[in-house]
């Protein structure tokens, strides 16, 4: 008998987004730091840090950024801290040029001072070797405690759902990094401002919400103002993730694929990029009151504009973290939010292609 021909159909959007949600984890996966590079990231860390002690011996030197949130790829840059515990001790002026003299003579790092900037840092690297081959690359900082406060909260965000989260961070890292939309120097946003987008999307637009506001949740106990503030900011949030975990629960049952499908969906077309302000704090706030409208200075040497795209610090509430992205920056960067919502939309028979396509 004749059968009849085979008919290509699209396929259903079930089946595309099982089949990207799948990708998405296999993806991500082998794009994780591998235990030696992590062992490695913390012997530098040490040896670092028992350097630094014999400038300032009440020093620590703590991680922070992507290798201790939990959103780190492989190679990705180390972001150090160093914390120094005794009243008197020299600026960080100092400290960095000493610093960095010292690193000069003891080790093998390209060593680049940078005691005049805003935040005076020294920058490190190493060049790729057999155990590295892709080598390191390190910023020092000093006492830059809003910094390990906000680390620690995207990594409490991160734990409550692990799997959704994770996954759409890591990627988007990836992707905007493939896709050159991740420079500051260049116009362009942070990774640290793409997981607050992130973030600011799971707590303030998914209805269901993905994830609960934790700096605005309850304290299980009353806090004195002393303990929840730091140089003016209120840091606190809530970080008992366990007990988080056994009492909160998200009706949001959205597979990783329909979120990411969502997300470019929303920042291509929803996101009141004009007068909007992205707050994990407080949700959409307004550019106006906040006193945040896109200001263009006069001089054409100096005009950059600093509040065109504008999502607020969680804790630095005066301070735009996005503050970098140019006028033309953020035209790239909604036309790749477009292309990537375009690219789903259009759900290939296979989602590793949709994905390759994406990161291309
Ligand atoms: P990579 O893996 O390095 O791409 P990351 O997660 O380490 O991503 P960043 O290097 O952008 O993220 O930032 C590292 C940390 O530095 C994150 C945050 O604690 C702090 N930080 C970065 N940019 C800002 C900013 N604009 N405002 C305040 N803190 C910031
Ligand atoms: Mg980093």
């Amino acid at each position: 008998s004749n059968s009849p021909p085979m008919q290509r159909r699209p396929i259903t959007k079930q089946r595309f987004v099982a089949d990207l949600s799948q990708c998405l984890f296999d993806f991500v996966i082998q794009l994780l730091p591998t235990p030696e590079e992590m062992a490695v990231k913390e012997d530098v860390r040490k040896l670092l840090e028992r350097l630094i002690r014999t400038i300032e011996p009440d020093s620590r030197l703590l991680s922070f950024g992507s290798t201790a949130n939990g959103f780190s790829l492989r190679n990705s840059d180390m972001d150090l801290c160093c914390l120094i515990d005794s009243e008197e001790r020299l600026s960080a002026t100092d400290l960095v040029t000493m610093l960095g003299d010292l690193l000069e003579r003891e080790t093998k790092f390209h060593v680049k001072p940078l005691p005049h900037a805003r935040i005076p840092i020294v920058k490190l690297s190493l060049d790729p070797s057999p155990g590295l081959p892709l080598g390191i690359a390190c910023d020092i900082g000093f006492e830059n405690r809003l910094a390990l406060e906000n680390t620690r909260l995207l990594m409490c965000y991160a734990m409550i759902d692990p799997t959704r989260v994770r996954t759409m961070v890591l990627f988007l890292k990836v992707w905007s990094k493939r896709r050159k939309i991740n420079s500051p120097y260049k116009g362009t946003l942070s990774s640290y401002g793409y997981v607050l987008l992130v973030i600011y999307f799971l707590v303030h637009v998914k209805n269901p919400p993905v994830l609960p506001n934790l700096q605005q949740m309850p304290p299980l106990r009353p806090i004195s103002t002393e303990d929840t503030h730091l140089n003016g900011h209120n840091i606190w949030f809530f970080d008992d993730i366990d007990l988080l975990r056994q009492r909160w629960h998200s009706e949001n049952t959205e597979t990783v694929a329909e979120l990411l499908i969502d997300f470019f969906r929303y920042y291509s077309r929803d996101f009141l990029y004009n007068t909007g302000v992205a707050s994990i704090r407080a949700g959409l706030l307004k550019k106006e009151s906040k006193g945040w409208q896109s200001e263009v200075t006069g001089n054409r040497y100096d005009s950059r504009e600093r509040n065109r795209l504008c999502i607020e610090d969680p804790f630095e509430t005066d301070f735009n973290v996005a503050r970098c992205v140019t006028k033309d920056g953020l035209y790239t960067i909604r036309g790749e939010f477009m292309r990537a919502s375009r690219i789903l939309q259009t759900r290939p028979e296979r989602a590793i292609v949709a994905l390759a396509e994406l990161c291309e």
